[in-house]
């Protein structure tokens, strides 16, 4: 039940991350989004719970954990920390982290697929397809590109093998209605056309399983001990399982009334076709919301770790600090669409929108009133009529906010806040306080103390985005944020109390050494000199041809070099002798077709007479010889 005077629940999820990647911008935007979204609704006055954590089966885990030695729950032990230690740093407070090896949700995934079982919509079939083994996937022959994987370009296996599945296509026309009657069900309401789109196309039957003989690490199914149940069914169900599905129906019913679901867009399928249609069959209610967020790309491309163009949050929050991360991850990016990362706009928003206007508002206005009347709030005389146009802008806002989030405009709920701010500063300076304090210092009183308000009431609407600097900011007044939206409000604001002045909030970046520093890091290193330049006829003195290695011997007494005969077909027969021992195994070479530089001049090696030179790429501790690609007669011409 909800707590006393609370509004109905708000559950927020996050995706569970897959344990082995390490998290990157991506990652972190969608949960300090989930964080925000709830923030909001706690001011908002809902009761509201926030679920996070880490996806830990299948085959990627398996492979690393055995590459390393150690034991797969090793691994994921050890990897989890990496996401649960970094949002505590991110100002970002999970009610719950679930991880996908605790009892509690293997428990519930097994319950799900024997209910699922027992109910006829799981069963097993042979299933024969092209098994690509570098995805782990299973394709339809009109899926391959060229008969290959369509995601590597690489072989593909025909492979029977016996599986489970799951009835999904018996739901596919109870989604469909589900999803034309919900209106607000996926947000971006125009991701309906999508999954409208993919519904379209029929619902096949979705394979859950794997035999164990191939993947171990997962859940094993109840009905058949030689086989686990595939991620997307394990990983799914994390969000039911962590609020008591099966344990507590109450507090299930509860909070799963209330369920909003922050995705990225790459799993919206997953989500609102695979994952309802289970929840369908397992008779329980389709999620309320399910959010699917645009990428952030780098140069128009998603960042991914194989791409290696990953952006690590922790480095800015080094340099930034958690909360102008935030604040920038929310602002510059409208839910749902895709946006570009660029570090310099990073801080040319931030200089811009937190240091000129939101921290500067209070820096001010603190400053002139402690020079002025001392660290206390002044108490305000007459209100004139530019006061109260404020006043009404100030009054205004909390309905705005409110109206944005709902929306799931956080990057326009950021914009009205900053321009209140806005209008707070100018109004700060038309007013001239640090002039008018010569003659009235009532009426400087007055200024200071609107000026004051505006920037409390600013900040506990800023609270959700920038949890840490708003509350330095308000504690500086003697004030802290504000429990229910209710509670903000024009007049809250305590004359006679004692303020601090802060130091800078947000010390501004010095853009011109960071446009360097950029511009340093994406210097290309100078293309190496190649030898001094030479004519087609300087290239035509060199009679380079093909050779076939007849004999091969290690030369007595050196530890490099290898004599050979080489056969250069119409011309003749030659000794060569080639430093290669170091890469070769002499009688490897035997049998090879060679690149030869045959009208090099002879010259002894160790009292052996070379007569030519073989050709080979690379230096150091790889040589590689040159071959031709396809087989050629000895001695044919190079050029
Ligand atoms: O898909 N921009 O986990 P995952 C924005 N385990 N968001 C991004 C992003 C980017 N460039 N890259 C990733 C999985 N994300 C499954 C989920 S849920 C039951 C199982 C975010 O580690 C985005 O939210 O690949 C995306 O959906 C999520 O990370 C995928 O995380």
């Amino acid at each position: 039940m909800a707590e006393p005077g609370k509004k109905g629940p708000v559950y927020v999820t996050t995706p569970i991350y897959y344990v082995n990647d390490k998290p990157h911008i991506g990652h972190a935007y969608c949960t300090i989004l989930t964080d925000t979204y709830r923030r909001f609704h706690r001011l908002f006055g809902y009761d509201t719970y926030f679920l996070t954590g880490v996806d830990e089966h299948g085959q990627k885990v398996q492979d690393a954990a055995k590459k390393r030695g150690i034991t797969p729950q090793a691994h994921c032990d050890e990897m989890q920390a990496h996401f649960r230690n970094l949002w505590p740093t991110l100002h970002v407070e999970p009610d719950d982290f679930i991880r996908t090896t605790q009892p509690r949700h293997e428990m519930v995934v097994q319950k799900a697929l024997q209910q699922l079982y027992d109910k006829g919509d799981i069963y097993s079939d042979e299933y024969e397809g092209w098994y690509s083994p570098w995805v782990e996937k299973f394709f339809t022959e009109d899926e391959l590109v060229d008969g290959k994987c369509p995601e590597t370009g690489k072989e593909v296996y025909k492979l029977k093998e016996r599986n489970y599945f799951f009835r999904m296509s018996r739901y596919e026309e109870a989604l469909r209605q589900h999803i034309m009657e919900h209106p607000d069900f996926l947000v971006p309401e125009y991701r309906k056309n999508e999954v409208l789109g993919f519904l379209k196309k029929g619902l096949r039957d979705l394979c859950i399983s794997r035999p164990k003989s191939r993947l171990s690490w997962g859940v094993t199914l109840p009905f058949d001990q030689d086989y686990v149940t595939y991620v997307w069914f394990d990983a799914l169900l994390n969000y039911v399982s962590a609020i008591g599905l099966y344990t507590d129906d109450e507090r299930f019913r509860y909070w799963w009334s209330g369920v909003h679901h922050f995705i990225g867009k790459d799993i919206l399928t997953t989500h609102s076709v695979y994952w309802t249609t289970m929840l369908l069959a397992l008779g329980l209610p389709l999620p309320r919301h399910i959010i699917a967020t645009g990428w952030w790309l780098t140069d128009d491309t998603k960042m991914s770790k194989s791409l290696g163009n990953v952006v690590n949050p922790l480095d800015l929050k080094e340099k930034y600090g958690a909360d102008a991360l935030r604040y920038f991850l929310m602002r510059a990016m409208v839910i749902g669409q895709d946006a570009n990362f660029s570090e310099l706009q990073m801080a040319e928003r931030y200089n811009g929108d937190l240091a000129n206007d939101f921290g500067n508002l209070l820096s001010r206005a603190t400053k002139l009133i402690n020079k002025q009347f001392g660290p206390v709030i002044p108490t305000p005389g007459e209100y004139t009529d530019d006061d109260r146009a404020l006043i009404d802008a100030a009054k205004a806002l909390p309905g705005l906010v409110q109206d944005a989030v709902a929306s799931y405009r956080i990057d326009v709920a950021i914009e009205e806040v900053l321009k209140f701010v806005r209008s707070a500063n100018k109004y700060f300076n038309d007013q001239e306080p640090w002039a008018v304090v010569k003659t009235d210092k009532q009426r400087a009183a007055t200024i200071g103390y609107v000026a004051l308000q505006a920037a409390q009431i600013a900040a506990m609407l800023m609270h959700p985005i920038m949890p840490q600097k708003t509350r330095d900011m308000l504690e500086s007044l003697s004030s802290k944020p504000a429990d229910t939206i209710d509670a903000i409000k024009w007049g809250m604001l305590e004359p006679g109390k004692p303020f601090e002045v802060l130091g800078s909030l947000f010390p501004r970046i010095d853009l011109k050494k960071l446009k360097a520093q950029i511009e340093k890091q994406n210097e290309k290193p100078k293309p190496a000199q190649t030898r001094p330049e030479i004519t087609i006829d300087d290239f035509a003195k060199l009679d380079i041809r093909t050779g076939k290695v007849l004999s091969a011997e290690p030369v007595k007494g050196s530890n490099k070099l290898i004599r050979m005969q080489i056969d250069l077909g119409p011309f003749g027969k030659r000794q060569i002798v080639g430093g290669l021992g170091l890469q070769y195994e002499a009688q490897d070479l035997v049998g090879k077709t060679v690149i030869v530089l045959a009208n090099l001049k002879p010259r002894k090696l160790f009292g052996l007479e070379s007569q030519g030179m073989l050709l080979a790429a690379g230096e150091g501790k790889v040589i590689a010889l040159l071959e031709p690609d396809k087989p050629v007669s000895p001695g044919s011409g190079i050029s």
